[in-house]
């Protein structure tokens, strides 16, 4: 038996196990902070996730991408986070719901290849 070859298929069987972590992106984190996405404006490559983390003492935020048709997120108090991926590219602007038009807290999210 060739070792070489057995030991190359067994990691391309891994390989394929783990799809998943074979092709996992960047994480980029955007704060919710002092009723700002910060930064407001990222630009990512798809197949990244951004995560976004509420820094606030006690306001609570959430994530909205209302363009694309999806509910809301549930309500985000500090120190908590939301993960969302984005595999095609294009432009994603967000909003803060509770805080839009107050304080104009909105994001875009823009996804390159
Ligand atoms: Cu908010």
């Amino acid at each position: 038996m060739n070792t070489r070859r057995f030991s190359g298929a067994v990691m391309m069987a891994a390989w394929l196990a783990l799809p998943g972590a074979a092709l996992a992106g960047e994480i980029h984190e955007v704060h919710m902070y002092k009723y700002r996405f910060e930064p407001a404006e990222i630009t990512i490559k798809a197949g990244d996730t951004v995560r976004w983390v509420n820094k606030e003492r006690r306001a609570y935020h959430n994530v909205w991408f209302r363009e694309l048709g999806e509910a809301a997120t549930s309500e985000l108090f500090p120190e908590e986070t939301y993960e969302k991926t984005f595999e095609a590219p294009g432009d994603y602007p967000y909003v803060c719901e509770p805080h839009e038009k107050r304080h104009s807290m909105t994001g875009v999210i823009h996804v390159v290849e």
